[in-house]
């Protein structure tokens, strides 16, 4: 039997190299401790997508929306005396000297990042540097990647597991995969390690305070991943997670990326919320936040009050469908049997911006789903509407109802918004493709985009103390923007429309108006996108379903 270097002896200058090693455990004789290891945390490029803003980022020279806040949080659960670089090839480019000089790749991705997560593999494999992987793609179900080409894979929530990744590996004997069956105590969870990114690269920061959702809708992966009981951190961790980005120099925008930020609205109002308020006037609100929530929030008028005080000024909700027999199809609890569209506009005047997540392609949905889509968007001044096919991915309560009905088919891009799916819809393929681009060819178009966004900031009442504020930044942005939407785009009418009504109705909303504005000219690419791809796809897909159906026959 081969020995097997301790991990200290795992420099590139060594001769043996572990991948010719079997996987048989030798104990180390020397403890990491002693040693560094050189890790290098790649994020792959994600392709154009509704939340890439990839076109409104460069109004204002920026190169990402969010940083990895996933690769930054396992960052921080590695040795502190290890080396560690990230690249995050959305705002820079991946070199093989910074491959060459990794002891340790560790990847992180979601389906939308396949293509270039199986490149970044490649480029491993080809110069010898072991890859450690996690993140939504490398979970069970997604086995048709490859992970055979993956030496360990950590699945789900790193806190659990990578601990037992790394003592396997102080002793010379790591696994190739790695799970846990329980989900992890979110109250151990470092702060994220912020000093690996070039904050000036990003439009925004992240910050998570719970994990999981109470509901149960039957095409989420999300509580697949995290599970239906919120975990949710402490008030001291929220805090020094708030005094950690604050001390890294960020000021502006911050993202919770939590999964239903009021999944523990007990906790939220009497702990946390009261802790960030005195933290933000402490430090004279230099953030403002947003975050995912359910539409419940409408029915809690102290909430939404706490939210708006500590600085909240957006919330995500999955809206879904306006169709109500949709919403029971698919165990949309807390939108079942609701005036959505009052909610909408309740938490609208309470000064939180709704941007709405939307879903076509339910069994239960009529064909004038499409229109009755457009309809509620149009009414409800929704800006930010994502519109997506639904999809049913690997381990939902939809992918395996859809198992059992033989309706699925193979593959599936990860993004939904992209005008594909993964499943035969009762519908018919076509009327939903051709449904959805009507819908994204109309809502996204300057005339009902701009319509929207006055409808918003008709009913949209912001804290009466809060002010935007004018950066220099915003600035160019807008001088940037005005040349684009308002010289050279063909719908530059309807811009100066909204762009003079802002100014006498709603002056103090310009500054949003006009960063809607922008927003606004990304979707009606991704939207043009999705035109032209799936138009072309239709073709394909057909070959696709009838290829499947072929091979459900007996
Ligand atoms: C924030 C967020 C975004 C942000 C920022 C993305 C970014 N740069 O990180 C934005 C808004 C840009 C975004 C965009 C998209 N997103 Co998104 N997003 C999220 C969200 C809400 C939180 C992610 C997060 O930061 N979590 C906090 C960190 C701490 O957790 P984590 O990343 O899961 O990491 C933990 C583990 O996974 C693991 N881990 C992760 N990586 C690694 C790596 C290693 C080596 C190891 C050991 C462990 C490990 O350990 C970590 C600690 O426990 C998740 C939902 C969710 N609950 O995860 C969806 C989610 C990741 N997004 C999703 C999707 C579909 C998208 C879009 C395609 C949507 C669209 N159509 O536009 C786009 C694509 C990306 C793009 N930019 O274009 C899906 C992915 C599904 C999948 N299976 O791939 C998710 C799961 C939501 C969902 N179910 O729909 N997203
Ligand atoms: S409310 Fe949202 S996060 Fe919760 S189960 Fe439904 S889709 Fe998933």
């Amino acid at each position: 039997m081969l020995l097997q270097p301790s991990i200290v002896g795992l420099s590139k200058s060594h001769t043996v190299r572990w991948q010719n090693l079997p996987r048989s455990c030798i104990i180390s004789q020397t403890s990491q401790k002693e040693h560094k290891l050189k890790i290098l945390l790649v994020y792959p490029e994600y392709p154009e997508t509704f939340w890439s803003f990839k076109h409104a980022l460069k109004f204002i020279f920026k190169r990402a929306a969010f940083p990895p806040l996933g690769l930054l949080t396992v960052a921080a659960m590695l040795p502190a005396h290890w080396e560690k670089k990230l690249v995050d090839m959305n705002t820079t480019p991946l070199s093989d000297i910074d491959l060459q000089w990794a002891d340790y790749v560790f990847l992180s991705a979601m389906v939308v990042q396949q293509n270039s997560a199986r490149e970044v593999i490649a480029r491993c494999k080809k110069l010898g540097t072991r890859i450690v992987a996690g993140g939504p793609l490398f979970s069970p179900g997604y086995e048709e990647f490859g992970f055979d080409d993956i030496d360990h894979l950590i699945f789900y929530e790193a806190e659990n597991t990578l601990p037992d990744f790394l003592r396997d590996l102080e002793r010379g004997c790591p696994k190739h995969i790695y799970v846990s069956e329980q989900r992890p105590d979110i109250t151990r969870t470092p702060v994220p390690l912020w000093s690996l990114i070039d904050k000036r690269k990003y439009q925004l920061m992240s910050i998570q305070y719970s994990r999981g959702c109470p509901f149960n809708c039957e095409f989420c992966d999300i509580v697949v991943m995290n599970g239906h009981v919120p975990r949710t951190k402490s008030r001291d961790q929220v805090v020094a997670e708030l005094e950690a980005l604050y001390n890294f120099g960020w000021r502006g925008s911050v993202f919770f990326v939590d999964d239903n930020f009021i999944g523990n609205k007990k906790k939220l109002k009497s702990e946390i919320l009261p802790a960030i308020i005195h933290w933000m006037q402490q430090r004279k609100y230099p953030f403002s936040f947003f975050t995912e929530v359910s539409i419940n929030l409408a029915d809690d008028d102290e909430l939404i009050r706490l939210m708006v005080e500590a600085g909240f000024d957006t919330v995500f909700v999955g809206i879904e469908s306006p169709h109500e027999k949709s919403l029971v199809e698919c165990n949309k609890l807390p939108n079942k049997k609701r005036d959505m569209l009052a909610s909408v506009k309740k938490i609208q005047s309470r000064g939180l911006q709704v941007q709405g997540g939307f879903i076509v392609g339910f069994d239960s949905d009529p064909v004038s789903i499409f229109k009755s889509q457009i309809d509620f968007i149009q009414r409800s001044g929704i800006v930010t509407a994502m519109v997506g096919v639904l999809m049913a991915p690997p381990g939902t309560k939809l992918y395996q109802r859809l198992k059992r009905e033989k309706r699925l088919l193979p593959g599936g891009s990860g993004d939904n918004t992209d005008g594909s799916t993964n499943f035969i819809p009762k519908m018919g393929l076509e009327t939903l493709v051709k449904g959805y681009h009507y819908i994204v060819s109309t809502i996204y178009a300057p005339k009902h985009y701009y319509e929207r966004i006055k409808t918003f900031l008709k009913q949209y009442k912001p804290k009466p103390k809060k002010r935007f504020r004018i950066s220099f930044l915003h600035f160019v942005a807008w001088i940037r923007s005005m040349w684009v939407l308002g010289i050279k785009e063909r719908g530059r009418k309807y811009y100066w429309e909204l762009f003079l009504w802002t100014l006498c109705k709603k002056p103090k909303c310009f500054p949003l108006s006009m960063t809607l504005a922008a927003q606004g000219f990304h979707f009606r690419k991704v939207a043009e996108k999705v035109r032209v791809s799936s138009l072309k796809d239709a073709r394909v897909w057909q070959e696709t379903k009838n290829l499947a159906m072929k091979q459900q026959q007996p």
